[in-house]
């Protein structure tokens, strides 16, 4: 086994940080808790507190006894992951304990006495993206992977830490090299007789706005796969919104009641479908004259349907011929609702929610949306940072005025700039705040 002495010059030289510790799993009701430690001084530490622990005898489960000053706590396995063959790239150890709140904060403080602090949230990723292990994408991949409650949202999450989307990002980035030398030298070498058209430069700029254009507009799938698709079902009082609500969502969630104007506030509920969470929007019945409570939930209402990807509009079969406000229009879906009282033959969808009439063709045409939001997107749909990053790159090329080949050059070099900060291969420790903020501590 080799010193604490001799580990420690290697994780000197390979420019270690100071050492973070923090548990890694969930606090709260479990059988077991692993905790996390990265950083030069890791296998100092474990020298201190489970000193049987061959640290070189790396990425293998050993079960040796934990202690703090007054004696062994108990025994844990712990897995040495020796730099720079680890998550973060640096010297780290997971050590998995019981997990007894108790015994996990008497394993942290002994960590910490050892020469440990705790960590911040996300500090693990951010040390693996600054020690270029992963770069900011795949890092808002693990944290979209960990948020993830369905299929979709894991899949794009795992698609994006595997280095795809990045790859993608990057191949536009060396387009635009290739493109600023082009103009470069075309303005070096005119004079020889060297000549790129102008024609083939802006063919070429084009094609990459248009690209940037294409992954940027993801964006609003991603955030309909990301925080689910808004499905808001609006209609006068009365309409049988709170009852189909409680049937799409399968169960009585929302108050039914045969007085008009029941429901006064939002009610949401999600569920899952074809692996798209699906946010189900209750409202209240749209009417004028309405009371002081009903009128402000009249406005929620409203502003519910402005935040939603689809409207589903209640129409009743014995009371038809309201229309929908102005501001959903182009996102409604007329829905003639309590069909069994008046047979129809609008072309519209029918539903019944009292026989269950046309309820399938309601989700039916929610699953065409979904699958619409979901075919879109091959693969990628990005976050609204990526996609101002993208959008800032495709602005600066689509102002790079090829004519002026010295200001055209400059355009697309800061073009490359803001995709660089999206990759994060240059990033402002703001940036990097802002997107570790949304990290849980331990990861
Ligand atoms: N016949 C029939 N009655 C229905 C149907 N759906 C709802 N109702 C009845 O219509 C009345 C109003 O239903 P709600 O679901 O509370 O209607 P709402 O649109 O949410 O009403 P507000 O919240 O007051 O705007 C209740 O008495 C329901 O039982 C239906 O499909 N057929
Ligand atoms: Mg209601």
């Amino acid at each position: 086994m080799a010193t604490a002495s001799s580990r420690r010059w290697s994780s000197v030289l390979s420019g270690g940080d100071d050492t973070v510790v923090a548990p890694a799993s969930g606090v709260g009701i479990g059988a077991l808790t692993v905790i996390r430690l990265s950083g030069e001084k890791v296998p100092v530490i474990a020298g201190t507190v489970c000193p049987d622990l061959d640290f070189d005898a790396g990425w293998r489960a050993q079960l040796v006894p934990i202690r703090d000053a007054g004696g062994v706590l108990e025994r844990g396995v712990v897995t040495p992951y020796p730099a720079p063959r680890s998550y973060t790239g640096e010297d780290m150890m997971e050590i998995t304990v019981h997990a007894s709140p108790w015994l996990v904060e008497a394993v942290l403080a002994a960590c910490e006495a050892a020469g440990a602090r705790r960590a911040a949230p996300g500090e693990f990723t951010r040390r693996a993206v600054a020690n270029g292990k992963l770069d900011l994408v795949q890092a808002e991949g693990v944290r979209d992977l960990i948020r993830a409650e369905t299929a979709w949202q894991a899949r794009l999450a795992r698609e994006q830490i595997s280095g795809t989307w990045s790859e993608q990002f990057i191949d536009l980035r060396r387009r635009m090299t290739a493109l600023a030398a082009d103009i470069e030298a075309s303005l070096d070498f005119e004079e020889q007789g060297i000549v790129v058209s102008d024609d083939d430069l802006m063919r070429r700029r084009d094609a990459v706005v248009e690209a940037l254009d294409g992954l940027a507009a993801t964006v609003d799938a991603g955030r309909e796969i990301r925080h689910g698709l808004r499905v808001a079902i609006m209609g006068p009082p009365n309409a049988g919104k709170s009852t189909l609500f409680n049937a799409l969502v399968g169960r009585d969630r929302a108050i039914v009641a045969p007085e008009a104007g029941t429901t006064r506030d939002v009610v949401e509920a999600t569920v899952d479908l074809e692996g798209v969470a699906v946010v189900y929007v209750d409202t209240a019945g749209i009417r004028t004259g309405a009371g002081s409570i009903e009128e402000e939930g009249i406005r929620r209402a409203r502003r519910a349907g402005d935040g939603a990807d689809m409207v589903l509009w209640l129409d009743p079969a014995d009371d038809s011929g309201h229309h929908p406000p102005e501001e959903v229009e182009g996102r409604v879906v007329a829905v003639t609702s309590k069909a069994d009282l008046r047979a129809g033959t609008d072309e519209g969808l029918r539903v019944s929610a009292h026989t269950g009439e046309g309820l399938e063709a309601v989700v039916e045409r929610i699953r065409g949306f979904i699958g619409s939001v979901t075919g879109g997107i091959a693969g990628v749909a990005v976050n609204p940072r990526q996609a101002a990053g993208l959008r800032r790159a495709a602005d600066l090329l689509r102002s790079a005025d090829v004519a002026v080949r010295e200001i055209a050059a400059d355009d697309v070099r800061q073009a490359m700039t803001a995709l660089d900060e999206v990759v994060g291969r240059v990033s402002s420790d703001d940036v990097l705040d802002q997107v570790f903020a949304g990290f849980c501590i331990g990861k």
